[in-house]
């Protein structure tokens, strides 16, 4: 189901990557609520198993369920249902990231989260429970080309279940009921590439519709965003998924950190879209970087990470403003190398993220969504939604601007040269403030100003040396 659920006036996803769910129920009231986020996507909340390796927990392991409780290091079943709940009262959804395909991989002691145990070589979980032959034989995925082999085959090792079966399929639908019920609003489903159409329209077919008592419309279907890495040139095509849900875009990622990154003209941006080879707007869900490719895995190489934060702002700052698709904002942990896992305390907890006064994170965390220049463009594809893209400028190379509709405009200089030019900012006569250089706090622009003329012109002046390379001006941003 393509519909994301979200409470009216609100349109962007926020990845909280390994937060503790007591945090993310806090920061639901204190930020992104008040900032109008529309939805948090979770890290995983089944449990997992424990790999301990050079003497760390990996954050992958969270993508090696052991069973179906929700205990994880980033809370309890508990935890999880009051945050849920508070999320959802200052209008934030919750969507949790499902592991379907597999169960762990081959461990010599494997022990979960919540204490579940299994006996991984040979495929027994009690906890939920399977037994090996809820799995596909052992085989290894090699050949892209071969979607049996995709499909059938270990992803790494790790233990694929069968969900032709209705046992399995029984267990999974159960799982994801039991989210629904705690007012869970979708799912960001993980390796969809990885298992058979087919079996995934059977299993979200049973899934039961969202819970009215959550806010949500009557006969709501659970709102769905599948992991199909479509680079092109493979057995398996992201269009095989799009009448279970959407699918998330990973052209979109390449080619917006390609662009911003200098490695191609902002100018070609002006046909953004499905021209490009990606996915069509109301297929897809589009993000600048995820948890893996911005270490370098799963579809990696041109992507613009928060370690390359001028141009990374500006590719988000892009997404964000341009009317294609649905949004995610990733929020990372620090990390120097990529199986380093989120900050955790002596005993191996998870840590929670301090706040600044200048309302970005301390003790390791990132939290790109906290950053001035995308939470206040977050706020401007709020104000823009449903207008169109117009009066597109360009100057001839890395130099950008557009309306949308009569409530927004944006201008980008990725050039080695400062923009300076007058420009239609379709916008009523007044004087804005420039959200991205600064808040417009108590009827005071922190930021710059710019002049809007009667005929909507006005003079835009991005040097090429300033702290950010976009200027975005919007009807709640008038002085
Ligand atoms: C190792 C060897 C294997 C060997 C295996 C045998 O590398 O060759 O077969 O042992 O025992 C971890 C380790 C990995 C290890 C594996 C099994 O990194 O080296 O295999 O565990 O023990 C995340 C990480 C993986 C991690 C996995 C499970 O990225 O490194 O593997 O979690 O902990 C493709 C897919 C796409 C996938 C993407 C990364 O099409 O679906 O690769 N993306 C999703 C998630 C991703 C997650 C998984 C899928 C798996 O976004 O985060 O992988 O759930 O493109
Ligand atoms: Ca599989």
């Amino acid at each position: 189901q393509r519909e994301p659920n979200m409470a009216p006036g609100r349109n962007a996803i926020v990845h909280l990557f390994e937060w503790k769910w007591n945090d993310i129920a806090a920061e639901c009231e204190n930020f992104l609520g008040p900032m109008g986020y529309g939805a948090v996507q979770v890290s995983p909340v089944q449990e997992n198993v424990i790999v301990r390796q050079n003497n760390e927990r990996p954050w992958w392991e969270r993508y090696q369920p052991i069973s179906y409780r929700l205990v994880t290091r980033s809370g309890n079943e508990e935890e999880f249902r009051r945050m849920v709940k508070r999320c959802s009262k200052v209008g934030v959804r919750v969507y949790v990231d499902i592991i379907l395909n597999h169960m762990t991989g081959e461990q010599q002691t494997a022990i979960g989260t919540g204490g579940s145990t299994a006996h991984t070589s040979s495929k027994d979980y009690p906890a939920v429970p399977y037994s090996s032959n809820n799995f596909h034989p052992t085989c290894s995925i090699n050949n892209y080309q071969n979607a049996n082999e995709v499909r059938n085959c270990e992803l790494v090792g790790l233990k694929d279940l069968d969900q032709s079966q209705e046992v399995v399929r029984e267990k999974q639908v159960e799982f994801l009921n039991r989210l629904v019920s705690m007012g869970v609003a979708g799912f960001r489903v993980d390796a969809a590439k990885h298992m058979w159409p087919e079996d995934l329209r059977a299993i979200f077919q049973r899934v039961k519709n969202l819970d009215e008592s959550f806010g949500f419309a009557s006969n709501a279907r659970p709102f769905v965003y599948q992991e199909v890495i479509d680079l092109g040139g493979e057995g398996v095509s992201y269009k095989e998924y799009l009448d279970i849900g959407r699918v998330l875009d990973f052209r979109h990622s390449a080619e917006i950190g390609r662009l911003f990154k200098g490695e191609n003209q902002l100018r070609w941006l002006v046909n953004w879209g499905p021209a490009w080879n990606m996915a069509n707007g109301d297929d897809a869900v589009v993000f600048v970087d995820n948890h893996d490719n911005q270490r370098g895995s799963g579809a990696g190489g041109d992507i613009l990470t928060y370690k390359n934060a001028k141009h990374y702002k500006m590719a988000v700052g892009f997404m964000l403003a341009h009317p294609h698709a649905l949004k995610r904002v990733m929020s990372s942990f620090a990390f120097d190398y990529s199986d380093q896992g989120p900050p955790t305390t002596y005993n191996e907890e998870l840590r929670s993220p301090t706040f600044n006064a200048d309302d970005s994170c301390g003790s390791g965390w990132v939290c790109e969504h906290r950053w001035r220049q995308i939470y206040n463009m977050v706020r401007f594809s709020n104000v823009v939604t449903l207008t169109p893209l117009t009066n597109w400028w360009d100057n001839g190379s890395n130099q950008i601007a557009f309306c949308r509709g009569n409530k927004g405009f944006v201008a980008f200089n990725n050039d080695g040269y400062d923009l300076d030019q007058w420009l239609q900012t379709c916008l009523p006569a007044g004087v804005y403030c420039d959200v991205i250089s600064g808040n417009l706090k108590d009827g005071r622009c922190l930021g710059k100003s710019v002049q809007v003329y009667e005929d909507g012109r006005a003079r835009i002046i991005l040097k090429m040396n300033e702290e950010d390379g976009l200027l975005a001006l919007h009807e709640g941003s008038r002085v």
